[in-house]
């Protein structure tokens, strides 16, 4: 029979490829989102076949992480074979201006759904998105042998939710994983990231709308994979005969410097002339190095990256290029008529 999926945080840049996927394999997918005072569903909106569709596969119902009745209420009505809690105020950045929001909804959010999966009495199997950003100060390459010292009341509350989840399964004997996944970006990263910042600057100042860019910190090093095939980890993850904890990486270092060299020699543009240091993006505490051991989902997964930083750098270029072209023809048009 058709599997049932629930996702939380279905609007988000692993959201939507996730439900694409879980979509292609014969899955409904249940999405949950927040209510906004806007439109939020862009990254989902060619998935979504509307309320008057028969039959249809792909369902999104309001709720929130912070609300563990609705919770309940969701995972009583869907009973999901599989939830995806992918939900998450998950800015490193914006996490130490406001770190309680953050603990409530990166920590103590997963909690919440842990706590409805069980309340409400379904067999179903939780995927919990973990970060490398738990293993912060301690230096690469990192695997899941590696403790974790994190950095950010971010990655405090992904900690709360990584052992939260080991938990849940040594007591109650959930099948509930953590991924630990290292940055995967895509063209639907969301644009305050640094790689998708670079990428949309780079678009900006081909097109001439901008000369400059601000950044913080280029030191930084990290392993960027293409967010497409991590959701496919975060599956695979979930039809294992046991419940564990994997790893995703390419395994590849780069730095934020070596990512703009990438991204504007790709447009054919030098971005030295076109950086500009601002402090206000550096953090209180930064994390140097995130480089990635992923053979155990190589071994046990049968897992691997395909897509490595340099060619990732294009694709997003690409990506921000045409969707920039796009929205001037479109702007064009409108005043045009
Ligand atoms: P993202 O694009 O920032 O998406 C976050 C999602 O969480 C959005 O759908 C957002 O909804 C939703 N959300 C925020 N607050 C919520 C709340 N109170 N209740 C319910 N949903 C809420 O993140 P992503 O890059 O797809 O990452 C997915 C997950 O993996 C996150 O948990 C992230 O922390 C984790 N992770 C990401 C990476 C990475 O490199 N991308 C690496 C490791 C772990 P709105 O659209 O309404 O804001
Ligand atoms: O920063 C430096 C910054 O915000 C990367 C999230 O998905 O991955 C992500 O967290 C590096 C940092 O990602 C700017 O200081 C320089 O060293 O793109 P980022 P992140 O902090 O690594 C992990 C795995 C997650 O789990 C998170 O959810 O780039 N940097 N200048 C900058 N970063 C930003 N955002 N903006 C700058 O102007």
């Amino acid at each position: 029979m058709a599997k049932t999926a629930l996702i939380t945080g279905v609007t988000g840049q692993d959201g939507s490829y996730l439900s694409e996927l879980l979509l292609d394999k014969g899955y409904t997918v249940h999405g949950l989102i927040r209510r906004s005072s806007s439109f939020n569903t862009e990254r989902i909106d060619h998935i979504y076949q509307g309320p008057e569709e028969e039959n249809r596969s792909f369902l999104l119902h309001h709720a929130d992480l912070a609300d563990g009745v609705a919770l309940v209420n969701l995972l009583r009505d869907i009973r999901p074979d599989e939830v995806y809690n992918l939900g998450a105020q998950s800015h490193v950045r914006v996490s130490f201006d406001a770190p309680l929001y953050t603990g409530d909804i990166t920590g103590l959010g997963t909690v919440r759904l842990l706590e409805a999966v069980r309340a409400s009495g379904i067999d179903t199997r939780v995927y919990q998105a973990s970060s490398s950003e738990m293993f912060g100060a301690n230096p690469p390459p990192q695997n899941e042998r590696t403790p974790f010292h994190p950095r950010s009341p971010y990655s405090v509350a992904k900690v709360y939710s990584y052992w939260s989840t080991v938990n849940y399964r040594e007591a109650y004997g959930m099948f509930a994983v953590n991924g630990i996944l290292f940055n995967h970006e895509s063209p639907r990263r969301g644009e305050t990231f640094v790689t998708r910042k670079i990428t949309r600057g780079v678009a900006r100042i081909k097109a001439g709308l901008q000369t400059h860019l601000h950044l913080g910190n280029l030191d930084a090093v990290r392993d960027w994979g293409y967010a497409p095939e991590y959701v496919e980890a975060m599956w695979r993850m979930l039809q294992c005969d046991a419940p564990d904890d994997y790893v995703v990486a390419t395994g590849e270092g780069v730095s934020v410097r070596q990512f703009l060299e990438y991204s504007f020699a790709h447009a054919g543009l030098d971005w030295r002339e076109h950086v500009r240091y601002d402090a206000k993006y550096e953090r209180p505490s930064e994390v140097d190095a995130l480089i990635g051991d992923a053979t155990k989902a190589e071994e046990l997964l049968g897992w691997k990256p395909v897509v490595r930083s340099r060619e990732l750098a294009g694709i997003m270029v690409d990506a921000d290029i045409r969707q920039l072209s796009d929205q001037l023809a479109g702007a064009a048009v409108r005043v045009d008529r």
